[in-house]
Parts: C-alpha cells; structure tokens; sequence
C-alpha cells in the first residue's frame, strides 16, 4: 500500500517529465475525468438476465465459460455488485442493460411485452447514482431465436415478434433517456447468420433493412434516445455468414443517420477498430464502442491494456472527437472473479485513455509532417515507459478510490464477505428445490 505522501511525489515527478514533453498533467486528468465509460450489466452474471430465477445464456452466436462462485442471481444481487465495482473506479460511468435485465418480479413477461415499469426501478436506482443508462434489445437466449434468425427470419409471425421487441426498448429506452437527463442509446445486435452456406443472403438482408425500417419509423427526441446499430464478422454457428455484417449495417447507418457501434471482437483478427473511427465519423455523426478483446475468435475477454485499447483511445483523442464517441464495454469472464474483472477492464479502458491524453501529439504530428519518421518513432517508443501510471495513482487518489493494487484487497473481501456466502446460500436453495 503506497500513502498519499509517496503518492503524491510521484505524480510531481511525472509533471515535471510530461511538462519536459510540453504535455499537462493535471489537464489529462481533468479530460479523463470527462470520460464516461458504461459498464455492460452482464458482465456481473453472464449474460443470464431476471427473466427467470435460473435464466441461463442461449445460442445467438455467443458463448459465456467459467463458473466462479457468487454470480449474482437476483437484481438486488446485481446492483450490489455493480455499486461494489463503481466504488473501485475513479470518475463517472453509466450503467448498461440488456432488456432480459428487467424487473419481471417472478412475473412471465415475454420480450414483446416488456414496458417501462419493468425498468422504473432501474431508472430510480441510476438517478440515486447520478447515472445514465444504455439499453440493447435481447434477440437471442429465446426460443424465437433458436433457428438462427430474429430481424431477417423469414417467418413472419418470429420476425414480428421481435420488431415488436425492439420498437419496445426503443420506447423504454426514451423514457430512461428523459428521466435520467441523459440519452440512452439502445443497441441493436442481433445474431442472425448461418453455420454453413447459405443460398438467400440477399433475402434475409432485405428482411432485416425492412425491419430496422419498420422500427425506426417511431421518431423521440435525440435528448432522450440514439439509436446505434452493431455488426459482427461471425459467431459459432452462424461462421458462413452474418447478415448484419459490417457493410450492412454501415450502409444503414449513413443513410439513415443512426450510430454504428463497433465492437472490437467483431472482425477480422488482425483488423484494429481504432483505425475505422476516424474513417466513420466522416459519415455519422457519432459512435459507439463496445470495448473487448477477442482470443482468435470473439470470445469476449477481459479488456487488457493491448495495442488495441491504445489505439482506440489515441484515434479518439488524436482526432478530437471525444463528444462523438460513447464508449462502452463488451465482455464476459464467468472464470475469475466477475467483480474483479469487470474492475480490470474499466480501469485498463481509462489507463487507455490517460495514456493518449498525455501524449505530446501536437510535436508527433510535426515531426510526421516534415518527415521525420524515426523521431517519431522514438518518441512513441520513449512514451512507453513514462510514469503514465504515477498519474493514474493520482487519479484515484484525488477520487477516494483505492490506488494501484489496493482494489484487489477490496475484491479478495468482497470475495469473502458477499460472493462466498451467496454462493452457499444459492447451492442451499438449489438442494432444497431438488428435494421438494
Ligand atoms: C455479441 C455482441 C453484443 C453482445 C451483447 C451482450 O457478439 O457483441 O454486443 O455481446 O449485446
Ligand atoms: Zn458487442
């Protein structure tokens, strides 16, 4: 444990070895403290939702693994959990539901029937945070989504359905956006695609820009609700193709002014997110990032301070287009703590972040422009081991938040305190199910 002393001649030292570079630290700090990142709810129980008590992830191209104990089961449960994980993060974050995520109050409400009464409390328990909420429609871990198709089926009585899911988080999610202050973009991800070879791509593509049609037709307010669409490369079962695949949903988006949200496990291995955001954002107004890490396929790890994550965040600062990116996390680990992984994550993202605020981009972009490529490099290469860190400390420090590795004390006795006891007490009332 480092105190605040120590602390504190740190970041001076840093100062002084950013201000050398011409970079302030003390106005990375006030930018980043700008940032918010929206933490994605299913991180903390696996994409399972309150549909019902033991509701469980299902098909849609997504895959969840590991089974650490104390996954939170019910909202209360949940919203403990991600209270727990927003004491352990310096600044402001906005919290991110899927519409499995309601409060049914063990009530059956089938996704075409969900209203905004079934989020009021979420909304209630924002407001006490000061927080915003982001919303997404859930088309898969449903029976209606088992044949691989939801937008774009070809049954009609199933595509309808799930219009009607759809136009319903558009209508919760501009009562969320109203009361909270603060627009709620609701993202649309569907996992329509097919394990092999399809003959009528086109067919189901038709289907789905006639649904987004059909959905779009209701118009609210851009102070309440954005609409972002998100693409996908491929998922496990649908790998011979997507039908909301990239070029889909960037065409559908520039024309009709909606934001494209990229996820970085969405792509091809090798293809970095951070490169399309500048190419975008010269045809829609904003973006939405879904933030993850992908191991050879979308397998949505943990979010770790890789080139990836860095070069997201230097296109968005490089660029000066902070306002028109939203940046959100996309991940789930069941394997290790979820607590402790939704906290790696977001602090990774903010490092991420910090790091390209104190980069001295203006003396880059001149060394660039008059061809001084290995100054360039140099220095990119020298940045990487600048007290970068030192600063981060200070900026949890100033925030009242535990420093450097003292959020992994806070993890271990919340391991001990909350998520081992809830884990006896869920295999207690399990066994006692079992022997009724
Ligand atoms: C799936 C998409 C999508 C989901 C969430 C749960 O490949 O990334 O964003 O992860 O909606
Ligand atoms: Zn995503």
């Amino acid at each position: 444990m480092k105190n605040r002393k120590t602390i504190e001649a740190e970041y001076k030292n840093a100062v002084e070895q950013y201000a050398a570079l011409g970079v302030s630290a003390d106005k990375a700090i006030a930018d980043l403290d700008k940032i918010n990142i929206s933490l994605h709810c299913w991180q903390g129980d696996d994409v399972a939702g309150f549909e019902t008590p033991d509701a469980e992830l299902g098909g849609g191209g997504i895959q969840v693994t590991g089974n650490h104990h104390g996954k939170a089961k019910t909202i209360e449960q949940l919203r403990k959990d991600i209270e727990k994980v927003m004491s352990l993060l310096p600044g402001k974050q906005r919290i991110n539901l899927h519409a499995i995520y309601g409060d049914f109050k063990s009530e059956k409400i089938d996704r075409d029937q969900i209203e905004v009464k079934h989020f009021q409390s979420w909304i209630d328990w924002a407001r006490n945070l000061g927080i915003g909420i982001d919303f997404n429609p859930t088309c898969f871990s449903h029976p209606f989504a088992d044949d691989g198709f939801t937008l774009s089926s070809k049954n009609e009585m199933v595509r309808n359905f799930w219009v009607e899911h759809v136009k319903r988080t558009r209508r919760i999610g501009a009562e969320m956006g109203k009361q909270l202050g603060t627009p709620t973009i609701n993202n649309i991800w569907i996992p329509d695609g097919s394990k092999d070879t399809p003959i009528d791509r086109n067919g189901h593509r038709i289907l789905l820009k006639k649904s987004l049609d059909e959905i779009f037709s209701e118009e609210f307010p851009k102070e309440y609700l954005k609409d972002s669409v998100e693409s996908k490369l491929f998922g496990i079962g649908s790998e011979s193709m997507v039908v909301g695949s990239h070029e889909f949903y960037m065409g559908y988006a520039v024309k009709n002014n909606k934001l494209i949200c990229l996820d970085s496990g969405h792509f091809h291995p090798t293809e970095q997110i951070g490169d399309k955001i500048s190419s975008l954002l010269q045809f829609v107004e904003e973006l939405l990032l879904h933030v993850s890490r992908g191991v050879r396929w979308d397998s949505d790890h943990v979010v770790t301070f890789n080139d990836e994550i860095q070069l997201i965040a230097q296109e968005i600062i490089r660029a000066n287009v902070l306002e028109r990116v939203n940046i959100g996390l996309d991940y789930f680990d069941g394997s290790i703590n979820r607590i402790g992984a939704f906290v790696i994550g977001a602090r990774v993202t903010q490092l991420a972040f910090l790091y390209a605020l104190l980069e001295p981009t203006k003396m880059l972009r001149e060394f660039e422009e008059s061809g001084k490529y290995f100054e360039r490099l140099a220095f990119l290469e020298l940045l990487k081991t600048k007290p970068f860190g030192a600063v981060y400390d200070y900026y949890c420090l100033i925030n009242n938040v535990p420093v450097g590795e003292d959020y992994i004390k806070e993890i271990q006795k919340y391991e001990v305190e909350v998520l081992i006891k809830r884990a006896s007490a869920n295999s207690l009332s399990t066994e006692m199910v079992e022997s009724n």
